[in-house]
């Protein structure tokens, strides 16, 4: 599949930037990208089903060492065969509502994924698809919400944070969030 917009947004604080990509998070060739996976580590559709078939079989079988992964927590893993050095497996919540601690769970998925690429020592850019918000149901604007504040509080960890988005109203709503002007199909 093809990445097919660019947004390079600058942060009206600095000089680092958050970028908007839409496409498939699984072309990008940054140093970490994060999964949007469930707790038992089992792979599944959406995103976790992409990167899992981009990587290989021994994605696989490297989380087969992990007895799972609660929610809000994430695991390392090689990237195998994605151009992406590494696999951080995020898990969010599933929507039950909003009264069993999804907010916090949401934000604890993204801060552990920040931890996982710190301890990692090499990541410098790390890509995050809008996680829950596929077959788990989180509302697409809270859930854009805490995503991007919590990638705005570790903007002056990484020299490249991206927010890759797979569908139109994520891309319209982190845009909004993020400040910047919406141009879609230009060709990267
Ligand atoms: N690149 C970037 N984003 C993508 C891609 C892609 N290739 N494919 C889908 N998305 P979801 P969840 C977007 O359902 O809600 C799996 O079965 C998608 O449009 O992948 O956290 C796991 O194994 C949506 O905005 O993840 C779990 O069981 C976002 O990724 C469960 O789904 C997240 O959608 C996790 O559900």
């Amino acid at each position: 599949m093809t990445v097919f917009a660019l947004h390079a947004i600058g942060n009206p604080t600095g000089t680092r930037m958050i970028e908007i990509i839409r496409g498939d998070i699984t072309k990008l060739a940054v140093d970490a990208i994060v999964n949007a996976a469930n707790s038992a580590l089992a792979g599944g559709g959406g995103v976790d089903g992409a990167i899992h078939r981009a990587a290989g079989p021994d994605l696989m079988r490297e989380l087969s060492r992990y007895d799972g992964c609660p929610t809000g927590g994430a695991v390392l893993t090689k990237g195998y065969h994605l151009p992406a050095r590494y696999v951080i497996h995020a898990v969010g919540p599933v929507w039950h509502g909003g009264s069993r601690g999804e907010p916090e769970l949401l934000a604890k998925a993204y801060e552990s994924s920040f931890a996982r690429a710190r301890e990692a020592g090499d990541v410098r850019s790390i890509a995050f698809p809008a996680i829950s918000t596929g077959v788990y149901g989180y509302p697409k604007p809270a859930a854009a919400a805490i995503a991007v504040r919590v990638m705005r509080a570790h903007e002056d960890e990484f020299a490249r944070i991206v927010a890759c988005m797979f569908d139109a109203e994520n891309l319209s709503l982190y845009t909004h969030l993020l400040g910047g002007n919406k141009t879609e199909n230009d060709q990267i």
